[in-house]
């Protein structure tokens, strides 16, 4: 199992796990705002799908991650095109990879383009504008 640790950087503590990246979450804000504040603190929203799953339930359990809210944005979107599902590293959404909690994505009134992971680890498309709270990921080799 992948040992869990903080780590401080510029006085902020982020979570460790042992798989390269590093954790923490923002204030909630919508998915465009998250995004940029995200890579503003050296980070990108988190790419979690080729990630190991019980690593990311690690993650969303953790005190220093989990929210009020209990969800957050993560780095995946369809904004290019409808249900084409891109991290924001780029890469296409391998539908082995995918988490969607059962009936998502929806797409509700044609206006659900961005993506909430809640701490179970499974996902909800909802619209961008809404607030949540980001979970941001930097890879150690940026630190
Ligand atoms: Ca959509
Ligand atoms: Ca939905």
């Amino acid at each position: 199992m992948a040992q869990t640790g903080i780590k401080e950087i510029n006085g902020r503590p982020w979570l460790s796990v042992g798989n390269g990246y590093l954790y923490r979450t923002i204030p909630a804000r919508n998915y465009h705002a998250a995004n940029t504040t995200c890579r503003a603190i050296g980070g990108r929203l988190a790419v979690v799908a080729p990630r190991n799953e019980h690593t990311m339930r690690t993650i969303t359990t953790h005190p220093l991650i989990r929210t009020v809210s209990s969800h957050n944005w993560i780095g995946l979107n369809d904004i290019e095109q409808e249900n084409t599902w891109v991290w924001e590293n780029g890469e296409r959404l391998l539908s082995r990879d995918a988490h969607w909690n059962s009936g998502e994505p929806t797409n509700s009134e044609g206006r659900e383009d961005c993506v909430v992971a809640f701490s179970t680890g499974g996902w909800n498309d909802v619209p961008c504008d809404i607030n949540a709270t980001p979970l941001c990921e930097m890879s150690i080799f940026d630190t």
